[in-house]
């Protein structure tokens, strides 16, 4: 194998959602790569998503082939979120294939996440889900249903929080809080180390170095 890539170093995208409402069906999602400091021109191979440093919003690891891994901080999410890990007793111990759902705004807004084991190209993600919520500060519903077939289901979960739900309680355990000490403070993996700038600001660790 060469240095050379055969995907000729494309930049990277993001695709942004803009809420895809009835009346606003053509907004869909918009590339904003540029704008948030992500597109960059390293031949990535492999996606990690998960919060890494526990702060409640989603970072991310690009894994380049030939060229260093590359860890962006999200420093731009300002909503309110909730995390689910799930813990499964008859079904597999991590929920791999379990389904999450949540109901905010009166029940006017869905989301759905399924618990995945391997999620894009040498790539997985974190086994705990991440809801963004904008400004709801509770979850009206939340259901879980299990691979073989269990469904539980909690009403008024308050946002910002990591919680954890056992295959066989019925109830929420609060992991992690929204005062809790991050998990992590600071996390370096191997490689160039891009903190994600507010938008409209591209920043590297090379302009950090400049004098
Ligand atoms: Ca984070
Ligand atoms: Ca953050």
């Amino acid at each position: 194998m060469s240095d050379n890539s055969w995907n000729g170093n494309e930049r990277n995208r993001l695709l942004v959602n803009m809420g895809n409402t009835a009346d606003r069906a053509e907004t869909g999602f918009v590339e904003a790569a540029a704008p948030y400091g992500l597109d960059s021109l390293g031949d990535g191979r492999g996606l990690g998503i998960a919060d890494f440093d526990g702060d409640g919003d989603q970072d991310l690891v690009i894994n380049n082939y030939v060229s260093k891994a590359q860890y962006f901080v999200n420093q731009v999410a300002d909503g309110h979120w909730l995390q689910v890990r799930l813990q499964g007793r008859e079904s597999n111990r991590d929920g791999v294939g379990a389904i999450v759902r949540v109901e905010t705004d009166d029940g006017g807004r869905h989301q759905m996440r399924v618990v995945t084991a391997g999620d894009g190209y040498a790539s997985q993600y974190s086994r705990v889900v991440h809801f963004g919520l904008g400004g709801d500060e509770e979850i009206d519903r939340l259901e879980v249903t299990w691979p073989l077939g269990r469904t539980q289901e909690f009403r008024n979960v308050a946002a910002d929080r990591l919680i954890e739900i056992d295959e066989m309680i019925d109830s929420v355990r609060v992991i992690r809080g929204p005062r809790s000490t991050p998990r992590l403070e600071r996390v370096e993996p191997p490689g160039t180390v891009c903190k994600t700038p507010l938008p409209g600001r591209t920043k590297s660790r090379d302009e950090d170095a400049a004098p």
